[in-house]
């Protein structure tokens, strides 16, 4: 049985909705956010207190891109995942990856400082440039989804549930007034897909069972 330890639409989403999508059975813990502060016990499970860590047997995972990866090529092969032989094999990884590394990291600074941050902690400024920079790499992708239903391969891969939280986190923070229209497109169909709705019904149920507030708390300083 898989373990997700998980924050209400975090970037732990990202396997959440993997598992949804392939289809396994999985157990949900639910974190008040951020658990390094409002569950302390969780570092035991993760000393980096960062969320997602995900079980399956004695292997620990803590990376989003990385998790989807190996959910892809362990229990889906040829559906989730690009085999090495593919073409699409290269641009798939590049996708996988653009979507943490290049997409979220900007939104984690507008999700700081102006969110969270309280006082003249906030910094309207901050969020703002990098509200723009996150928008100015996303368009890098309006030509090819322009032509493209989905990003590489011909069809969904688990690429595109990693841009796919960073369209979530987006709409979150209101930066989805910013996409471009083949963006716009795109982030409807990924929502309209069942496996999506299912992950979000699925956090919804486990942070009420659980007692966990659906929207994190403002205090996140160290
Ligand atoms: N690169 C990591 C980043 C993990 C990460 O920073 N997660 C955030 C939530 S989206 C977190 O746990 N923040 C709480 C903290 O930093 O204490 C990934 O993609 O999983």
């Amino acid at each position: 049985m898989i373990t997700l330890h998980h924050c209400v639409s975090a970037r732990s989403f990202r396997p959440l909705w993997m598992l949804e999508e392939i289809g396994l059975d999985y157990e949900l813990r639910m974190l008040p956010f951020p658990p390094r502060v409002h569950a302390r016990s969780y570092l035991s499970i993760n000393p980096l207190g960062t969320i997602p860590a995900l079980f399956d047997g004695d292997l620990r995972m803590t990376e989003s891109a990385a998790i989807c990866q190996y959910l892809a090529a362990r229990f889906s092969p040829g559906r989730l995942d690009v085999d090495v032989a593919d073409p699409a094999f290269g641009a798939y990884l590049n996708h996988l990856h653009f979507g943490e590394a290049t997409l979220t990291f900007p939104q984690t600074l507008v999700l700081r400082y102006a969110h969270f941050e309280t006082g003249e902690r906030r910094q309207p400024q901050v969020a703002e440039d990098y509200g723009k920079w996150f928008l100015a790499r996303l368009r890098t992708l309006e030509p090819l989804l322009a032509e493209r239903e989905f990003l590489c391969a011909g069809r969904f891969t688990a690429a595109d549930v990693s841009v796919g939280y960073a369209l979530l986190l987006a709409e979150h923070l209101g930066l989805d007034k910013g996409f471009t229209p083949a963006v716009e497109s795109y982030w409807a169909r990924l929502k309209a897909r069942p496996a999506f709705q299912a992950a979000l019904r699925a956090q919804e149920k486990a942070a009420k069972e659980q007692g966990v507030p659906t929207m994190p708390s403002p205090d996140i300083r160290p």
